[in-house]
Order: C-alpha cells, then structure tokens, then sequence
C-alpha cells in the first residue's frame, strides 16, 4: 500500500508563525492535545500546549530532512553516546527556528507569563555532567553545519538523581522525568529490534558446506527507537536523537503462560526492562556490573541493526557500510560495537572476515574522555562470555592477528605484547575496551591538546607507536546558542547591537568586541548587564537559600561534578584562609566574595559526600559569623543541573577551574564560563591551556604546578606533610577542620578528609596551596579596578571564539568523518506525502 506521491496542504495552526497563528495555535493544543479548558489549564498544560505548539512547527523541517537524506543517500553520522544530557528543549528549539522572541509575545498577549513556561520544563538528565553534555553540544553543532546525523543511545527512564541537600548532606531522590509525558518525542515502535543475550555458539555448513559459526542466545529484549528532533540554528536541517527503551518480546510471556509460570512470565519482563531502567551516576569511573554491559550492548547492537536497516531501506549494498556511515564512540562505553559490527557482517550479512574488518575499521572512530585509571573500562572474562559468547570469540580473533602484526612489527617484545592485547591476562582476566576501541577504529583523539599528547605519553602509548597516524587531538567546544544565545540574552543583545548577529554562528566573530574596550559606554554596558544578571541569582539564592549575597562581591563559582581531582576542597582551604585573616583582624580590608558551588557527587564516592558537607558546614559558620559582616559568604546550590547552569554561567565573575593539572582531559564549563565574561582562575590543565593562550596571559589567573611538575614531584616521592609543616597558615587552615571547628566540635567528621591530605594527598593540593592563595590574592586586587576587570571580561568572551563546537564539529567532518553538508530542501506550508 502507497499513497500517491501528492501535496497535503498543512493547516496554518500547525506552521504558521505570526503572531495570530501562534495564539491560536495554542489555545487548540491546549484544548485538543492536553484535552483542558483554560480555566481548569494548570502551569504543566500551559507548558505541554506550548512544547506541542513548537513542535508542530518543527515537523516540517524534520520530515524534510528525512527525505533529503533518503532521497539522496546521504553520508551520516552516526554519532554512539550512553550519555546524552541535553538540557531543556523548549527555549532551545525557539532559539533555533528563530521563533523565540514571536513566541513569547504571542504568549504574553494571551496573558501567560512565558518566562515560567520556559521554567516549568524539567530535563531530561540523561548524562552525568561532561561527557554527556558535549555529546548534546555536538549535536547542536552538527544540525547548525547541516551534517546528517544521528545521535544513538539510551532512553532511561530514570536520568541522573536530583540531588537535596540535607544538613549539608547530599540526598539522592529519583528522577521521573518521563512522569508528565515527553511533547519532544516520538515513539517508532515499527523500528523495533531484537537484542540476543547469553547462551553459546555453534558452528553449521551453510548450504555451500562452508563452516560458520552462530549464536544461539539464551533471551532476547526488545529495543523500541524513541526519537527526538535536533534542529540546527536558523537552517532547515532537523536531524534525530533515537534513544532506545528496552521491552520484554511479547512472545516471552505466552511461553511462560502456556507452562503456568506466571510470575515468571512477568518477572521476565521486569528483568527486560531493567535495562533501560536507570543511568549509572558515576563520572569519571567505572562500574563493573553486568547490568552496565547490557546496557552498552544493548544500545550499540540496537543502534548498528538499525544502521543496516537503514542500508537496505535505501538499497545500498553491505559492502559501503562505511561509505554510508561514519560511528563515533564517544569514550568506551559503545566500544562492544567493534566486536558487534563484526558479528552483524559477518554472521549475518555473511561478508568475509577481512571485507568485514577493512569495514568495521574504516567505519569506527574512538573519542578518549579520560586519563584516570579508574576510568578504563574491562570487563571480566567470565561475565563477557555469559552474555556475550559469540563476541568473547570475535574478540579473540582480532586479538590474534592484532597480536601476529604487533609481533612482527615490535619483535621480542612481550611486555608490549601483554600490555596491547586485547585480554588482560596480568592476574583475573578481562576485555580491554580502550584496547578494543583503539584497534577497531582507523581515528583515535583526546579532546584537549594537552590531554591528546599525555595520551600519546601516557595509556595510549603503545597503540600510538603502532599506528601514529590514527592519532590526533580535537578540542572540546560547547554551543554558543545554549550557552550564550538562550542563556544570556542580555549579553547576546549588547554584542549584536555591536557587532550583528554573524557571531552566533561564527564565534571567531566575537574577535571584533575587541574595539570598543576602550569605548566608556560600551565597558559601562558590560558591567552593568552582568551586575543585573548576578542581581537574579542573588534573588534566587536569597529565595531558595535565605542568604543574602551581595552583587558588589566577586561572584567566585566552581560548578562541576564533586570530585577529588577537581579539587573543591583546594577552594574551600582558601575560604577558610580568608576566614582565618577576618578572625586574626577583622578589620581587615578584603574584597568581599561570594563563593557558589554546585554539583552532585557519585552516590557511592564516600570522599566526594564528604566534601559537600564540608563546604555546607564551612558556610554555615562564616555567613552567620558577626566578624564577617557579611564580607564573605559560602553556597552551596543543590541540584546542579543544566536548566540550572543556564543561569549560572552568565551570573559569574570568576571561573574556578583548580583541577590537579594532568587530570582534567578537557573540562567544557571553563569555556562556558570565559564565553560569558568570566575570567577564569585555573591550572595548565585541560582546555585551561588552550583558554589562557586564547585569552592571554595577562587576562588568566595561572596557578600551580605543570602536569610534568605534578609527574616529576610524585615520582621524587611526594610528602604533604613538609608542606604542611612549612605553611603556618596552611596548617592552621587544616588544624581548624581537624578540631572540630566547622563540626560543632565533632573531631572526627572531617577526619577522612584530614587524614588524605596530611598523608597522601593524591592530588597534590598541598603543593598547590600556595601558589593559589597568592593568585586569589591578585584576583581580589584586580577586581578593585573595575575598568580593569570589565576590560579583561570583554576580552575573555572576545577570545573564546575557537571553543564553540562548531569548530570542534568542523574538524570531526574533515579530519575524521570525510562527511559534508547537504542543504535540507524548504517547502512552505505543505509536505510531500511519498
Ligand atoms: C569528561 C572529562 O572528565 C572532562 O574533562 C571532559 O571535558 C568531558 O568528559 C568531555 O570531553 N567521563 N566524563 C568525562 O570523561 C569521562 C570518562
């Protein structure tokens, strides 16, 4: 059955854009869609009604991009991510169509104040912090250069935990971000896969009598595409983000039926859908549960399945999967897709091994997120096999003539042999998955300069003496519509005024702020805009927190996951250094300050719990302390998040990027932060390099140790304690958290925290100390000068032009996905109904 290929003509309720269109369309989503009357609309209908008003308006533009890309087979790229977190999706797509300013007034005509619909949009938090986000900043990108693309991964139902805090502890409670219904997505149920678990292989003779081999899987899942739109900014490309839900195959529960098991019939299904029940809240760490690798198998098997059918759709022979497809592995967590896309060509689409290989390599590329060692995925053996039998055996098979090359190409080398193979058979045997990415991949980059070389000198070091040319480095970049465009609308005003609206999709742009540092009106315009966003967040704090902040202090913020290496607890030995100069002479001349924190530690990362209550029970005892007069004051603002940060970023003076230099691969907020003024306070660490060599010296506070002084002072053999000995004002610092001072005189809380330091200090903040005091301390003597600092803020934001994604994006399609645009074609008011 096929309808004609004939023009429907589509109602100017659903597309129209003017204003009178917009009210009315509206009103009838509220009344047909959310099925309310106006007087029983509550904030949540009036928020579904608009998110249904803005993607009928979207729908055009993404069915248009469909059949562009079938009609011409376009290269895509599919880009693989467990951790999608894409923020709010109403004020972002009105920013992309264009519609944001028609929107909110057609909206206040009808009396609604359009500021709260935009609140009222919970996220989906379906990331833990940088990783995540990048993926969503990259797919913004991709869409605003008219790259076809998918975004691939998994639709939990329950994203990252909201975080409380209760008496300065962090609380997790769940996150039902499905519980009001979803107005972005579309379910696709007649895309629907099958995802085979456990069980053995066998091998067969085909009809040719040739030996294969085959997987007899013990259970099989479901794997339901839920898709959501990505548009690019003012152009007509609108690509997708399918997301997979796991769903018991309804076959399962007949049989169990037919036997009387009832129970174990539904427990099935529980059992199923557990795997795409909930994200695993660690960042930066791994959690060797089986439950993990189903959840990386499942949405890498579902995601290439649907990568064939989409081949076959468009009649495109097996043979040019690469030629069709460029996958990235954002870090190892799809990395299983090298042994997946293995078995699909070659048990399935029956290619020859090396055919499939020469595919699989040119086809793969692996993003590397981390230097920590903790963070380097492996599996055990045992638990690979029970769930994946088959691709246990294709692991081994690329392993021994992965093995056979290296052998030949590093002769008499065993302990390169060990270190490279694929299995690691040091003590309990495991799969390598940064090995397995590496050798199944023809590109493999860090997402920082420094980050890129430390890879090459460091985890990395045999695969890049193997194959040098695979390496390479592509810097992180964040959006400038999220992040500058919809979150600092003020800011994005000023600038255009200026210098017109070409920056917002060419940040290089930004450069020509420069000439009006010297313009009184213009500096004068910069403060004032960035003292009334941080008069907002003053509100809000004063609101939610019932602390008064003043917007005269420097607003000094580290917002990130809690984190050891990230070093909250550096800052926080700083604040009590400044405590301890007020009680010494409390009529001290200090530049007032107001120090923000935001971030949720990993539920089970007990040194990370502890560095949140020790930052709320440092703050409750300087806000309230008389001797303060309310020159400093500590927050600690919960439940960071992105709809969050979005008000964050804008509000700060000072950047805090402290990272143990080496640690950090990139770090993406520093960039947030530099983009909206922010001057930023950091180490040579991570992007910081590149930001300071963007901003200049002049416009950074560098402190601390280099990530070779780092290497060199722990392989002297680092000790803490002669640090601590050395500093009188270090140790009375550490001695006031020691004796219960910030605990109502409990001497043990703190202790864990104390004893690190004092005797090992893993992360060197003891060697740091001093060299970050004394770059506070010209911090706060910069900030007296305002003209000064107004000037180094414009130029910050003026030199951050390589850090939005588009560049970033720009050099994937180049230098690793060979990929160009293609123009989505327009048609006004009707769609082509083939
Ligand atoms: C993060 C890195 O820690 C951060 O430095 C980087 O900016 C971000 O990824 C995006 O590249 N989990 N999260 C990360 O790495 C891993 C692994």
């Amino acid at each position: 059955m096929q309808l004609r290929n004939e023009l429907v003509r589509v109602e100017a309720d659903r597309t129209g854009t003017t204003i009178d269109n917009l009210k009315r369309a509206f009103l009838e989503n509220l009344y047909y869609v959310q099925g309310k009357p106006p007087a029983l609309a509550t904030l949540n209908d009036y928020y579904m009604a608009l998110a249904h008003t803005v993607r009928d308006r979207i729908m055009q533009r993404w069915n248009n991009s469909a059949i562009t890309y079938t009609e011409n087979q376009s290269r895509t790229v599919c880009y693989l991510s467990a951790e999608f977190l894409m923020g709010p999706h109403l004020g972002n797509n009105l920013i992309n169509l264009g519609l944001y300013e028609p929107m909110k007034q057609a909206i206040d005509e009808l009396g609604i104040n359009f500021d709260e619909l935009i609140e009222e949009e919970g996220e989906p938090g379906l990331g833990n912090g940088g990783l995540g986000r990048l993926a969503a900043c990259y797919l913004d990108s991709l869409a605003a250069l008219e790259i076809p693309t998918m975004g691939y991964g998994i639709r939990y139902e329950f994203g990252i935990f909201k975080q409380d805090i209760r008496d300065g502890w962090q609380v997790e409670i769940t996150d039902k971000w499905l519980r009001n219904g979803n107005p972005w997505e579309l379910a696709r149920p007649e895309w629907t896969v099958s995802i085979p678990f456990g069980g053995h292989t066998e091998s067969y003779r085909n009809s040719q009598g040739v030996y294969r081999a085959r997987w007899v899987p013990a259970w099989e899942v479901k794997g339901v595409p839920y898709d959501t739109p990505t548009l690019g900014y003012k152009v007509n490309t609108a690509n997708t983000l399918r997301l997979w839900k796991a769903e018991a195959p309804e076959s399962f529960d007949f049989q169990a039926f037919n036997t009387g098991d009832y129970y174990g019939a539904v427990n099935a299904k529980v059992v199923s859908e557990n795997i795409t029940k909930v994200l695993y809240p660690n960042d930066d760490e791994i959690q060797g549960k089986v439950l993990r690798l189903q959840q990386q198998f499942f949405f890498v098997s579902c995601s290439l399945q649907d990568m064939i059918r989409i081949m076959k759709g468009q009649k495109i022979p097996m043979e040019r999967f690469h030629e069709k497809f460029a996958v990235q592995l954002n870090d190892t967590h799809p990395a299983i897709a090298v042994a997946e896309l293995m078995r699909l060509l070659v048990d399935q689409e029956f290619l020859g091994w090396d055919e499939a290989w020469a595919i699989t390599q040119n086809t793969l590329a692996y993003t590397n997120h981390t230097l920590l060692p903790e963070a380097l995925e492996r599996w055990q053996i045992d638990l690979f096999r029970d769930l994946l039998p088959r691709h246990l055996e294709i692991i081994y098979e690329i392993n021994q003539r992965f093995m056979d090359d290296v052998r030949v190409k590093f002769i008499d080398d065993d302990a390169r042999l060990a270190r490279m193979s694929l299995i690691d058979e040091s003590g309990e045997r495991y799969v390598r998955m940064a090995n397995l990415a590496c050798v199944g991949s023809h590109a493999i980059n860090g997402v920082a300069a420094l980050h890129s070389e430390l890879l090459k000198q460091t985890v990395l070091k045999d695969f890049y003496e193997y194959s040098p040319e695979k390496f390479s480095n592509k810097t992180n970049g964040v959006t400038p519509r999220r992040f500058m465009v919809l979150s600092n609308p003020r800011l994005t005003q000023l600038i255009t005024d200026r210098i017109g609206s070409g920056w917002i999709t060419d940040l290089e742009q930004l450069r020509q702020l420069e000439q009006f540092i010297d313009d009184p009106a213009f500096c004068q315009q910069w403060r004032s805009i960035k003292q009334a966003i941080k008069q907002d967040l003053a509100d809000s704090i004063q609101k939610d927190y019932g602390v008064d902040v003043s917007i005269d202090s420097i607003f000094d913020i580290q917002v990130k996951r809690i984190h050891e290496y990230k070093r909250q607890h550096l800052n926080l030995l700083h604040i009590i250094t400044l405590y301890n100069r007020i009680k010494a002479n409390p009529n001290i001349d200090i530049t007032p300050r107001t120090f923000l924190f935001g971030g949720k530690a990993a539920p089970g990362y007990f040194m990370a719990k502890l560095m949140i209550k020790l930052v709320s029970a440092v703050s409750e005892v300087i806000n309230r302390d008389p001797d303060v007069r309310g020159r400093i004051k500590v927050v600690f603002l919960k439940n960071y998040n992105v709809k969050f940060a979005q008000h964050v970023y804008p509000a700060a003076d000072l950047s805090e990027q402290i990272s143990t230099a080496g640690k950090e691969a990139s770090g993406t907020g520093n960039m947030k932060f530099a983009m909206n003024g922010a001057l930023t306070i950091g180490t040579l660490d991570g992007a910081n390099v590149e930001i300071m060599e963007q901003a200049g010296e002049e416009n950074f506070f560098l402190f601390g140790l280099t990530a070779e002084e780092v290497r060199e002072r722990k392989a002297r053999g680092y000790d803490p304690k002669a640090y601590y000995n050395a500093n009188p004002n270090l140790q009375l610092v550490i001695d006031r958290i020691a004796s219960g001072f910030f605990s109502h005189g409990d001497k043990t809380l703190f202790q864990p925290i104390v004893d690190n330091l004092m005797q090992s200090d893993p992360y060197l903040l003891f060697a740091d100390y001093q060299s970050y005091v004394e770059c506070q301390d010209r911090v706060a003597e910069a900030y007296r000068d305002q003209d000064k600092w107004t000037r180094m803020s414009i130029l910050n934001a003026a030199r951050m032009g390589m850090f939005s994604s588009d560049r970033s994006i720009q050099e994937y399609c180049d230098d690793i996905w060979n990929v160009k645009p293609v123009t989505v074609k327009e048609t006004e008011g009707f769609c082509s109904a083939t």
